[in-house]
Order: structure tokens, then C-alpha cells, then sequence
């Protein structure tokens, strides 16, 4: 393996039975709690800040500046909630982590909930992955009968209730305040912010929602420190994060390295592009951010620059495309996605999506005119900035990035009257 990767939270993945406790206890697992809780809350929260640990479902949000927004005079009760509702097309790193690691998340969910001050966690969890949710509950019934939840942790004198809920399966429920509203038993839309639910979230008292990789790398900041976190990655973007390569490449997975490695480093480490073919585009982080292309493979992919390319580092959800994929149909069928998984709730987005699949399809079978193209950027600017969250938003990002970087891609279904896509002529579009 190559020194490039820092595998702290995928390292033992290949163990066998990684995700039962023996296995974990045997690797210094638990070994956090105790550390944790011969500090006071308030320095958990300061290790944290100092390790400059930022969100990792997307936003980049510094995590320990989120847990110091809960008000601690606020005399209701706290909560911790885990957004382990992954679904942004490409993103498939938090359900491996489950599935291989449960306890490395139950560790985390104990620690962050000590140092926020919640006596009571849950784990949200899409409904379609029941082997995730077997496994998290089995685990956390570990945890239970070992003391590691429950009443009185390790002698510590702090209580913890951890609880496993599935969802229903809807992508709008990873959005943080519509995941509460399932949560609290109702139909999953999002709510207005501010106030931000660190200050009214879950049945509206303080409530810190984290991504499950966020949550699962707070144990081995505590243990190690948060200088050595800090140490890795860049200037403003710390740490090391799990990179999802899918797609044309040869060695599809899970690559662990420090943020700022670019995907030039990645795709060699996953053997290279699929033998006789290269990268057309791709997505950084999800379908949400805005198509890349081979001019960015030297970008260091971290918040920042990612930035300034023009996109967003997003859940680092490499979706790589060769040559033989038809940019329009791709763009095409993630729209379809969104088209359905809106939730209804705002006018852009809910009819704007609609809108969107019916000129895409048009512009895809090579109907229509050039005009079309700046009517499907004139929908895109209809729902960018106007919807009420960020689904509506990231609708438009493979868009118009896509006609940014392919015009006459789309141009050439138009001319040729259908896709005029020949996926065994690699130079198609070249
Ligand atoms: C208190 C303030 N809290 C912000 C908190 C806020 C949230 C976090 C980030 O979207 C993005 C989206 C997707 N007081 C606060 C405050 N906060 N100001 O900080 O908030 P925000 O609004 O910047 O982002 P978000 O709503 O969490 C996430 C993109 O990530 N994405 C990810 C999708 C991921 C999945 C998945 O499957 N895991 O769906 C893709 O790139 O588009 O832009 O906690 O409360 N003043
Ligand atoms: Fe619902 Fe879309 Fe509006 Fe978000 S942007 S509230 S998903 S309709």
C-alpha cells in the first residue's frame, strides 16, 4: 500500500470479523472513553476544535465550532444525532464504515455526546440497508452489555442511551432538519433555518447532527491527539478522509488519504482508468457538485480548492466517466433522480425538476433547437438560489457545469438528431 494513504478508520476492514467487539477491543477500541472522560466536556469540544475537524457529509462545517453553538444554559434535554442516511449518487463510504466498523461509530457517538452534554443519541439509518441496520444494532447491544452504554459508562457517572432508527428511504432525509422531522414520526421535509437545530433541532431542543465519518473520527482524535489529526491534509482543510472512486476505473473503492491528494494520485493508486480508455469528467463529491473534467486532475482535493475550481469537495464521491459516456444521458439520469426525490415542499424545486428531466430528454433524443440549451440554463437560474434547500441547488450543478464543459456535446445530439454517441468510438467527442 502506498504510503500516500492514511488508513486510520478503513484499517481494518479486511480483519475478519472486524465489527464484532472482541475484534475491536483487541485493537484499542473503547480506549478513547476513558481519556475522554477524565477531561472535562468543554476540552472534548476544544480537542475537537483544535484538530480542525470539518463535516464530512458535505458541507465541511468545522465540527467542534457545531457542538460549541449547543447552548448548555438551555435546560432541555441535548441530543446527538448521526446522519448515517447516505444517498447523494456516488457517495458510498459511511455504509462500509458500518458494515466493518460499527463500534468505531458507537465509540464516536459515545465521546460527542459526552462532550455536548446528551444523555440520549440516535443513529439515523436508511431503511433499504437492513444488513447495516442489523449490524449497528447488533453492536450497540455489544456496547450495552459491555458498559460502554447505559448507566454509569466506566464508572464515569455519565449516562447514554443510544438508539438505531431506520428511516424510510427518502434522499431528502439526509437533509439535516428533514431527517429530524422523520425522526420526530412526521413526512420528511425540511425546515427553515436558522434556528439552526444545534440551538432547536430534535423534539426543538439542542441537537448536534453529524455525518457517521465526522462522528467515527473523534475516537482516534482523542486518543492521538488532536496535533496529529491537524498534521495531516492541508492548511484549512485537516485530516485525512475516505475517498469513494466508481466508475471507469480499474480498481474501484475506498481510498483513505489526507485531504488535498488529488484524484491524478488516487486513480493511480486504483491502478488507472479502465485499460485503453480516459477520464472524461467527474464529480468530486456527489452528483451536487459541479462536473469536473482531465484539466482538474491536479486539483488538491480539499475544501478550498475544489472551491476555486469551480465545485465543492462534497462527500469526496469520485464518480469517474471515460470517453465512451454520453455526458447528456449521465446528466440526464441523475436529474431523474432529483426529479423524484424532491420532496414537493417549494415551487422551484418541485416543479422546476420536473421541468428540467422534460427539456434534458428532449435535448437528449436531439429534438428541439440550440435555444433549448439556454432555456435548460434559464430553468437551472429559476431554481438555483430559490429553493428551499440544497436539493434544489445541487439539481443544477451537473447541469450547468456540463454545458459549461460539453456544449457542443449537446450540440452534436442536435445536429445528428439522437445521441450521436458511438461508445466503441473512444474518440467520439474528442
Ligand atoms: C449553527 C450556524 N449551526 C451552519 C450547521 C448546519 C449543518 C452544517 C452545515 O448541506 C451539503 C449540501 C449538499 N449555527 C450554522 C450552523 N450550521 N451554520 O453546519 O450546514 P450547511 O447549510 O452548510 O450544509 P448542509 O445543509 O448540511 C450539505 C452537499 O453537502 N452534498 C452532500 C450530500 C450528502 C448526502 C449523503 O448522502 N451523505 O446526501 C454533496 O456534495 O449538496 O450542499 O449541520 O446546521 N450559524
Ligand atoms: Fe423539497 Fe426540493 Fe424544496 Fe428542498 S428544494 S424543500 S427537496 S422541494
Amino acid at each position: 500500500m502506498s504510503d500516500t494513504l492514511t488508513p486510520v478508520l478503513t484499517d481494518n476492514w479486511d480483519t475478519e470479523r472486524a465489527w464484532t467487539l472482541a475484534s475491536y477491543e483487541e485493537r484499542g477500541g473503547y480506549a478513547a472513553l476513558d481519556k475522554a472522560f477524565a477531561m472535562a466536556p468543554d476540552d472534548v469540544i476544544n480537542a475537537v476544535k483544535e484538530s480542525g475537524l470539518r463535516g464530512r457529509g458535505g458541507a465541511g462545517f468545522p465540527t467542534g465550532m457545531k457542538w460549541g453553538f449547543i447552548p448548555q444554559d438551555n435546560p432541555k434535554p441535548k441530543y446527538l444525532v448521526v446522519n448515517a442516511d447516505e444517498s447523494e449518487p456516488g457517495t458510498c463510504k459511511d455504509i462500509p464504515l458500518m458494515m466493518a466498523s460499527p463500534h468505531t461509530l458507537v465509540e464516536g457517538v459515545i465521546v460527542s455526546s459526552y462532550a455536548i452534554r446528551a444523555n440520549t443519541a440516535f443513529i439515523y439509518v436508511r431503511g433499504e440497508v437492513l444488513h447495516v441496520i442489523r449490524r449497528l444494532q447488533r453492536a450497540v447491544q455489544e456496547a450495552y452489555l459491555a458498559g460502554h452504554l447505559g448507566k454509569n459508562i466506566h464508572g464515569s457517572g455519565y449516562d447514554l442511551d443510544l438508539i438505531v432508527h431506520a428511516g424510510a428511504g427518502a434522499y431528502i432525509c439526509g437533509e439535516e432538519t428533514a431527517l429530524l422531522e422523520g425522526l420526530e414520526g412526521r413526512r420528511g421535509q425540511p425546515r427553515l433555518r436558522p434556528p439552526f437545530p444545534a440551538v432547536a433541532g430534535l423534539y426543538a431542543s439542542p441537537t448536534v447532527i453529524n455525518n457517521v465519518e465526522s462522528i467515527a473520527s473523534v475516537p482516534s482524535i482523542i486518543v492521538n491527539g488532536p496535533s496529529w489529526f491537524a498534521g495531516m491534509g492541508t492548511e484549512k482543510s485537516n485530516g485525512y478522509g475516505i475517498f469513494s472512486l466508481s466508475g471507469h476505473v480499474s480498481t474501484p473503492g475506498q481510498y483513505e488519504a489526507p485531504l488535498g491528494i488529488t484524484l491524478r494520485e488516487l486513480i493511480d493508486l486504483a491502478g488507472g482508468m479502465r485499460e485503453g480508455h480516459e477520464l472524461k469528467f467527474w464529480t468530486p463529491g456527489g452528483s451536487s457538485t459541479p462536473l469536473l473534467t482531465p484539466e482538474h486532475l491536479d486539483v488538491p482535493l480539499d475544501f478550498e480548492s475544489v472551491g476555486a475550481a469551480g465545485s465543492m469537495l462534497g462527500t469526496r464521491a469520485l464518480q469517474l466517466f471515460d470517453e465512451t459516456t454520453c455526458v447528456v444521458r449521465a446528466v440526464l439520469r441523475w436529474t431523474e433522480f432529483y426529479k423524484h426525490e424532491s420532496c414537493g415542499k417549494c415551487t422551484p424545486c418541485r416543479e422546476g425538476t420536473w421541468w428540467l428531466v422534460q427539456t434534458l430528454a428532449k435535448l437528449e433524443k436531439g429534438e428541439g433547437s440550440e435555444a433549448d440549451l439556454d432555456l435548460l440554463l434559464d430553468q437551472c437560474d429559476n431554481i438555483l438560489g430559490r429553493s428551499f434547500c440544497a436539493l434544489g441547488d445541487g439539481a443544477t450543478s451537473p447541469i450547468s457545469s456540463s454545458i459549461q464543459h460539453f456544449r457542443d456535446e449537446y450540440l452534436a445530439h442536435l445536429t445528428h438528431g439522437g445521441c450521436p454517441f458511438d461508445p466503441a468510438a473512444s474518440t467520439a467527442f474528442s
